[in-house]
């Protein structure tokens, strides 16, 4: 592994991997740090919704082949309430938009495939555990190899993309970040099941019982999640809980939800909350994906939204490395949250509005379904719903 490069990118989750690619293809060098295993990344369970511009864009880097063959292209969505399905028609109210259901890793396994292929040096079972000189001329990675070896990097800047545990936002002094956090009283219990879909759409259903999401992976690998209560245990929701409180709450005068168990292939649960970290940039350090923000998955943003940030990011370096134009650079952060905070917006509109909260009063309900009745019957209404969730225009 070479021990300088111009960019140091610490982590290979969506937001370094598209990084990696877009240096590459603009002619910049970088050096990729992953804590795990090739396998580990590869096969770990997450996102599952990519906006318009995230497929447009990883499909711009030669990265969409197999997404464009294998991934499920959707129209629309349905809310679930008052017992009735009500379908947002994205293709309808956006000219002709949609969104991918494809999984975070399979665009990560697509990535690495396209990097190792272009030879971008990914170092896995890597982690990062020292950035330096932050504000000097190079900054420098200190890391560990799978033997145990320690090294350093030098470079010309490190990009953050070690997600919400990582060491690069912690690098940042104290008192030079600002951070604005919110927590929800609950989380989301999700598995993947090794069975077929409920519905071949996504339905994001508000219960008297709690929220509920049917989403999939593939014509035979369903994926669902319910709403549960904060610090709830895996222990507490046995194969057959799960199932049954599923069907308690897909419960609609649609018809009973076509719900086939199968086999359980992966079950976790995510904190509901969202969290800001400003500014984006430390001298050298720039942060980027959920290493700097954390949205609600309501919206089905925190990928598209680390894609987002990264496409800023690269095309920043490209200007400075070649039009000697830093300009990029030093707006990256403004420019970013400008689109982070109107995907915290977005996506705490949407909790608010489909999860049942234990502390809403009889009045809080009812402005709640109100508010659920508008959207589904108001174009307009409608219309911002579709747009924000297959995706603003990018920067
Ligand atoms: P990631 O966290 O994906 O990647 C960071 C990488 O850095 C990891 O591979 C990590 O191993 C590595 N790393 C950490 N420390 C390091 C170090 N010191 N040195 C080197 N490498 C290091 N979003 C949705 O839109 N929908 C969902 O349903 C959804 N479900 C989620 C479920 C879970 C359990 C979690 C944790 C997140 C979920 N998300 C979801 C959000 C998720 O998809 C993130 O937004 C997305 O992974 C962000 O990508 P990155 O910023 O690349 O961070
Ligand atoms: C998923 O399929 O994992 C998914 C879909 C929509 C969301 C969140 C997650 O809002």
């Amino acid at each position: 592994m070479k021990s300088r490069t111009q960019v140091a990118i610490v982590g290979a989750g969506p937001a370094g991997l598209t990084l990696a690619l877009l240096l590459h293809q603009a002619g910049i060098e970088s050096i990729v740090l992953e804590s795990r295993s090739r396998s580990y990344v590869e096969n770990r369970v997450r996102a599952g919704v990519l906006e318009h511009g995230t497929v447009e864009l990883l499909c711009s880097m030669g990265a969409g082949e197999r997404l464009r063959r294998e991934g499920l292209k959707h129209g629309g969505i349905a809310l679930r309430f008052d017992g009735k399905d009500h379908r947002i028609d994205f293709e309808d109210l956006t000219s002709g938009k949609s969104v991918t259901v494809y999984g975070q890793q399979e665009v990560v396994k697509d990535l690495i495939t396209a990097l190792s292929s272009a030879g971008v040096p990914i170092a896995f079972e890597a982690p990062a555990i020292a950035l330096g000189d932050l504000d000097g001329e190079h900054v420098t990675v200190r890391y560990r190899d799978a033997g145990g070896a320690e090294h350093t990097i030098e470079a010309g800047y490190i990009a953050g993309c070690d997600g919400f545990h990582g060491i690069c936002r912690d690098a940042i002094p104290p008192g030079a970040l600002t951070v604005y956090e919110h927590g929800y009283p609950f989380g989301w219990l999700g598995i993947l099941a090794q069975s077929p879909p409920v519905s071949e759409e996504l339905i994001y259903t508000n219960h008297e019982r709690g929220f509920a999401l049917v989403s999939m992976r593939s014509p035979t690998i369903t994926r669902l999640y319910l709403q549960c209560p904060a610090g709830e245990e895996l222990a507490a929701w046995p194969d057959d809980r799960f199932w049954t409180e599923l069907r308690l709450r897909l419960d609609s005068d649609c018809g009973g939800p076509d719900v086939v168990t199968g086999p359980i292939l992966q079950k976790g649960i995510t904190p509901m909350r969202g969290f800001v970290a400003e500014p984006m940039r430390h001298g050298r350090l720039f942060l980027a994906g959920d290493a700097a923000h954390i949205v609600p998955p309501t919206g089905a943003k925190g990928m598209n939204l680390a894609i987002a940030d990264v496409r800023v990011l690269a095309r920043a370096f490209e200007a400075h490395y070649f039009k000697n134009d830093s300009s990029g650079l030093d707006s990256y952060s403004d420019t970013c949250l400008r689109r982070v905070w109107n995907t915290q917006r977005f996506s705490s509109w949407m909790t608010r509005m489909l999860h049942r909260f234990d502390g809403h009063a009889p009045f809080e309900r009812r402005v709640q379904l109100a508010e659920l009745r508008y959207v589904a019957s108001s174009r307009p209404a409608s219309q911002t719903l579709a747009e924000n969730y297959v995706g603003l225009p990018f920067a």
